[in-house]
């Protein structure tokens, strides 16, 4: 059902399972201030409690392009700071929470835009997408988790290079740079993030949790320690009852065979 009550920052929509949320300030191009991060924050809660998976788009021509500069000229160090903090807060929310966000991209994906689909877990880039972190351009560094997440997705140099120069990068380049996963015709991202979203929510919901909270964590640890709790983990979701009857379908030759990308 659409809820265009709860905010005019963001709306929500809920399609079988699958929560649609999209970012709602065309007129200042989904730029993101205070209050728009709050209501973020309250709509990742709501999807949480009764979605599966989430498609994050944007409304009007661009994704987002990023912090609300209008705001942040005012402010303090210290209100920086808490500003960035909160990002980082609510971003962690959707990066490591229990269902899956796919985003679906299209014009400017910029500065904390870009930081924001770093945080979601499948990136669908249309081929008007366009990808920047102007942030050296404006006086400013990454404060929104792009410094860890952007960087750990296309690597240091590319995005050294993004912010000393001001680079630009097409969907196409954003998918060889491992920024999306998928690139498709203009005007199509939301409906191929839907599709991958219904599959990632017909999953195990332990199996996307683990999925979303274990394989980053084990990037980070040591080789050896990122093994041992790869047992635990795989030992605590097969032995969950979802995962018998799954088991099972399989054997009993219930469950959909996988198939080779472009046969019938
Ligand atoms: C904004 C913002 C914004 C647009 N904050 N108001 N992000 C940037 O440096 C990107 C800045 N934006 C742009 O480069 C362009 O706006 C776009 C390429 C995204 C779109 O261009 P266009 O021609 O369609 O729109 P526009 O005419 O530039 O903007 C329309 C309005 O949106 C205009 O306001 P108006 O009152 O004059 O109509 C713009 O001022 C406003 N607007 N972008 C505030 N970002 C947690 S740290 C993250 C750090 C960052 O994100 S730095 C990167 C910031």
């Amino acid at each position: 059902m659409a809820d265009h009550t709860a905010t005019s920052f963001v709306t929500y929509e809920l399609k079988g399972n699958v929560a649609h949320i999209g970012l709602n300030r065309p007129e200042k191009r989904n730029a993101i201030s205070d209050r728009f991060v709050e209501t973020i924050a309250e709509t990742v809660a709501r999807a949480e409690s009764e979605a599966k998976a989430v498609v994050l788009f944007g409304h009007g021509d661009h994704f987002c392009a990023g912090l609300d500069l209008a705001e942040h000229v005012k402010k303090t160090p210290i209100e920086g700071v808490r500003g960035s903090r909160r990002w980082h807060a609510v971003f962690a929310g959707i990066e490591h929470g229990t269902i899956p966000w796919i985003s679906a991209l299209h014009g400017a994906v910029v500065g904390g835009g870009l930081e924001l689909a770093s945080a979601t877990h499948i990136r669908v880039a249309d081929k008007s997408a366009f990808f920047a972190l102007p942030e050296g351009q404006r006086g400013i560094f990454v404060g929104g988790g792009g410094s860890v997440r952007a960087a750990r997705l296309m690597g240091v140099a590319r995005m050294t290079d993004m912010m000393l120069t001001g680079r630009v990068a097409s969907a196409e380049e954003a998918e060889r740079w491992n920024l999306a996963q998928y690139v498709v015709e203009k005007g199509m991202a939301r409906q191929k993030a839907h599709e991958l979203a219904e599959a990632a929510a017909s999953n195990a919901e332990i199996s996307n949790y683990a999925v979303l909270n274990a394989l980053p964590r084990i990037q980070d640890m040591a080789k050896e320690d990122g093994l041992f709790v790869e047992s635990f983990i795989a030992s605590f979701t097969a032995t969950s009852p979802e995962a018998e009857e799954r088991l099972r379908a399989f054997l009993e030759k219930r469950a959909a065979r996988l198939k080779a990308p472009g046969s019938a």
